[in-house]
């Protein structure tokens, strides 16, 4: 009979069997004495000479055949079997017995958690399955391997996989570090004294979660630089070296994000020893399973094998030791190896009875192998990743291994113990509910101390304090360094204002043209000289230095590589020529937009982390940001990183030449809804000084959770010198830059530019005022989502406060009593200032760049877009005809004067 908890199970199926049959006469025909011979002479090599011999050996009979014409195919993978065998796996150091009686009342109080919250509420969701089938894996990690966070040692850093959070939230409430009433409100974070947020979300709960993962793809990914990250601060002699390690947990499903395997070769490469994954392979996916028709093992091996990881698999329990000794001609491994997934998920549900047949009972050599054993007994055949002596034989040569980072990829059940619904099969993923019988299946199944009745009701259990468990689980913890997941920020407040550093910048460019990109790079510059700040500043560019005119830092800081220089660089004899250097500073990433961000995040969490205010400035191609990584930016945001990213090239008509690929009129808009991130887009060296000054203040002195995004652009022209008060408009999101000269025109206007486009703004003014007549006000904004978020903010609370003092936002602060058209022009998509257009004081006209770019010069497209100097001339008198100021006619003319096509193309759908 098939039980709900049977490794394999017990249903016949005849086209199985006639396959097997098949196959075995096929294999007979190869294996046969001169095998056996073989087989023998190599085990007496490895008995009398140890395994360097025999891998001398065998390599040297590689070599042979292929001279001899063997065409001997090429694979990355070792047999369907455990990398550790049995002879060299330690002794388990802890109490097995007692181990698993925690095991099992996490296991419940994980199951518990979800199946009360869904109760109480329907559908809120949660997952039993992927915990279920991964106890093992983390309770060994938490009982033996994971160092917590101490002023004496940064500790172990873990991610852990986002759907397994209920198992660390049944742990911590074992640990008395979370109460019931916390568990009660699993995923009701609003309820009063407060919930446990459905994932990791550092943001929601900042002293337990350090790393937000459930995004699938990007802990993998986040966990590799992180590793990287501490070797260039120990590198760069800002934190000693230790053997500190980061541990990541990931779903087999989640490997096919192409973020989780994209940048395993950086960490080989690197040498990361410090860097383990733990890959979770039950399987099975949401839907169904990983590789039905493949090996998701084999298929992982051979991707980390080749990227030269030390590859551990822990497929098969302690039960299957003595089979595989008995299997002295290799055919039992041989016969693991040759199973698709699909098959072994059906075994793994089935009885023993269908696992003798169909498994063993494929050849009779195998099945003489298991014969001593009863159907019970193959029923209890248990997997590698739920043995806690494989597990702990794995974890151990992880953490021991020297040169290279490790993956252990650990086969295991998806819903491990669920029972009938649960176990294995396609639905587990999302199962929230069981059964009064399963239930108690489960209950009696992992020896949960609770009778029919109470067991029914589902409750938190948690042994005495004074308890066996309670007080192993706790001493074990102390003697790791104290406890994890948790979070706090490490790092003391800097101490300076920087007013001194960045107050040269307010003078503007004495005439000189600049853009904005380069004098952001003297201000990098600048920075990294401080005596301060300068040593925590982390530039991080993916192959865009020379582009954002930063190649002078090469020689000056030089770019990080954990082993130096090992050649003579092609320029060593120019001045600025490129400079690797094992303390360097910049994190010259190459062309990794997720990689660099993943660096930018380490960085930017660091003070958490690490104890270490380092401030990173990610520059790069502005549209190959928030449009490409923008799940990363999310995850960046939830974790508090601090920093500031610097969206290069940007503007979609002052990138010219690069089409519509490069030419970004986007990235304003997606920094939007990132709540803790302040965008700007500035147009002048003095705002961006100002900017960067209050930025680096307000994160790393006054400690506040936000940051930076800021667009700089490519375009030269003259910077002026700041205008008296504008300090505060600028960080406000506006101010006045040029009042209109002649203030007694009948004919006003307010004209709002940004960025590039304020140079044209101020282009028309002219326009109106010497053509026209009109008397235009031009007002820098420097930031609409600065003056979005202050007008809703604004906006709630006269709502919530009606008989109060209502109070202006402060754009209407800033134009309310201002007279004329507004008409605002941006490089953006129009809908960013028609974001505020509810809080002028009359209609406002926008000018934005809707649409695909051209490779074209930014004339031509400033014209296509409609967004250059004549167009905010244009839009400011038809505003005025419309008020009646003017006649429609004049503004017909004008557009002839101008020189406007009013045929031209349209921009937004051309
Ligand atoms: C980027 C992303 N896409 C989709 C999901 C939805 N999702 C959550 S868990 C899951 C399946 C996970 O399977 P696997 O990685 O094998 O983890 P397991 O639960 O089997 O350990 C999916 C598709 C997600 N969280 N993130
Ligand atoms: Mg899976």
């Amino acid at each position: 009979m098939a039980t709900a908890h049977s490794q394999f199970g017990d249903e016949s199926q005849e086209t199985r069997s006639e396959m097997a049959n098949e196959t075995s006469t096929q294999t007979h025909h190869v294996e046969d004495v001169e095998i056996q011979e073989w087989l023998e002479s190599l085990d007496s090599v490895l008995e009398a000479s140890g395994p360097d011999v025999a891998r001398e050996i065998l390599e040297r009979l590689r070599a042979h055949a292929t001279v001899n014409g063997i065409d001997l195919p090429f694979t990355a993978n070792t047999p369907y079997t455990n990398t550790i065998p049995l002879r060299l796996e330690p002794l388990f150091p802890g109490d097995q017995a007692l181990e698993r009686r925690i095991k099992s009342l996490i296991r419940w109080n994980a199951l518990a958690m979800v199946v009360r919250a869904n109760r109480e509420e329907h559908n809120i969701g949660g997952h039993i399955s992927t915990f279920a089938s991964a106890a093992t894996l983390y309770e060994i990690g938490f009982n033996h391997f994971w160092r917590g966070r101490s002023e004496a040692f940064e500790g172990d850093t873990i991610y852990f996989q986002g759907h397994a959070a209920p198992g660390m939230y049944a742990r911590a409430f074992m640990e008395g570090r979370l109460s019931k009433e916390k568990l009660e409100n699993f995923r009701r974070e609003l309820k009063p004294g407060g919930g446990l947020s459905s994932y990791p979300h550092p943001w929601l709960m900042p002293d337990f979660w350090e790393f937000p993962t459930v995004s699938m793809g990007l802990s993998p990914l986040m966990a590799i630089y992180q590793a990287r990250f501490q070797r260039y601060l120990e590198n760069r002699g800002m934190k000693p070296a230790t053997d500190a390690k980061v541990w990541a947990f990931l779903g087999d499903g989640e490997t096919d994000e192409p973020e989780s395997l994209g940048a395993i070769t950086l960490a080989s490469r690197e040498k990361l020893d410090n860097l383990i994954f733990v890959v979770n392979c039950n399987l099975q996916r949401l839907d169904g399973p990983v590789r039905g028709n493949g090996q998701i093992i084999q298929e992982l091996e051979s991707a980390f094998r080749g990227a030269k990881w030390n590859v551990i698999k822990v497929l098969w329990g302690s039960e299957w030791d003595p089979i595989l000794e008995r299997d002295s001609e290799g055919l039992l491994v041989k016969r693991m190896g040759e199973l698709v997934d699909g098959e072994y998920q059906k075994l793994v549900v089935s009885s023993g009875a269908y696992v003798r047949e169909h498994f063993f009972g494929h050849d009779p050599r195998l099945l003489k192998l298991v014969e001593p054993l009863p159907d019970e007994a193959l029923r209890r055949l248990r997997l590698g990743g739920h043995d806690p002596k494989k597990v702990y034989a794995a974890y151990k040569a992880a953490v021991d291994h020297k040169g290279g980072p490790t993956v252990i990829l650990a086969r295991t059940i998806k819903g491990y113990g669920l029972g009938e619904s649960g176990e294995g099969k396609n639905v587990t993923h999302q199962q929230k509910k069981l059964n009064e019988d399963e239930l108690k299946e489960f209950r009696s199944r992992f020896g949960i101390p609770l009778n029919d009745q109470d067991c029914i009701e589902v409750p938190f259990y948690r042994p005495a304090e004074d308890s066996p468990e309670v007080q192993y689980l706790r001493a074990r913890r102390e003697v790791l360094g104290g406890y994890t997941p948790a979070r706090a920020v490490r790092s003391k407040p800097i101490t300076t204002d920087n007013e001194e550093l960045f107050r040269e910048f307010h003078d503007g460019s004495e005439g000189r043209e600049v853009s904005t990109t380069m004098a952001f790079v003297g201000m990098l510059r600048k920075m990294l000289k401080d005596p301060e700040i300068g040593k925590l500043v982390v530039p991080i560019v993916p192959d865009e230095a020379r582009t954002f005119g930063m190649e002078s830092l090469f020689r000056t800081v030089g770019i990080y590589s954990s082993v130096g220089q090992k050649y003579e660089p092609v320029d060593v004899n120019t001045l600025l020529y490129y400079k690797e250097a094992k303390d360097g500073q910049i994190l010259e990433e190459g062309i990794t937009e997720a990689g660099s961000m993943a660096s930018f995040i380490a960085a930017g969490t660091a003070y958490s982390t690490n104890g270490i205010n380092t401030i990173p400035f990610f520059i790069y191609y502005s549209m190959f940001g928030f449009q490409r990584i923008g799940d990363f930016v999310w995850a960046a945001a939830d974790m508090r990183t601090r920093g500031f990213m610097l969206g290069g090239t940007s503007g979609r008509t002052t990138l010219s030449g690069e089409g519509l690929q490069h030419q970004d009129g986007n990235s304003h808009i997606l920094a939007l809804p990132v709540p803790n991130l302040r965008a700007y887009d500035p147009a002048y060296a003095y705002e961006i000084a100002v900017i960067l000054q209050d930025g680096i203040k307000r994160m790393y002195k006054d400690g506040e959770n936000i940051f930076y995004y800021i667009t700089v652009m490519n375009e030269p022209y003259v910077m002026p010198a700041m205008p008296a008060g504008a300090r505060e408009g600028i960080l406000k999101g506006m101010y006045k830059f040029r009042a209109a000269p002649n203030k007694k025109s009948k004919l006003r206007a307010q004209l709002f530019g940004s960025g590039a486009i304020l140079n044209e703004t101020l282009r028309a003014q002219e326009i109106l005022e010497q053509k026209f007549g009109v008397a235009a006000d031009v007002w820098s904004v420097t930031s609409y989502k600065a003056l979005y978020i202050d007008g809703i903010e604004t906006e709630r609370w006269n709502r919530l406060h009606p008989t109060e003092k209502a109070r202006v936002p402060y754009v209407t602060q800033c134009v309310g009593d201002a007279q004329g058209v507004i008409v605002a022009a941006t490089d953006y998509l129009k809908t960013l200032p028609n974001m505020i257009s509810k809080w002028m004081p009359r209609r406002m006209a926008t000018l934005g760049t809707d649409g695909f770019g051209r490779s074209e010069g930014r004339a031509s497209l400033r014209d296509f877009f409609e967004v250059d100097a004549k167009f905010i001339a244009l839009a400011t008198l038809h505003e005025l005809a419309l008020d009646g100021k003017i006649e429609a006619l004049v503004v017909e003319k004008a557009i002839a004067e101008l020189g406007i096509d009013p045929e031209k193309w349209n921009p937004v759908i051309s």
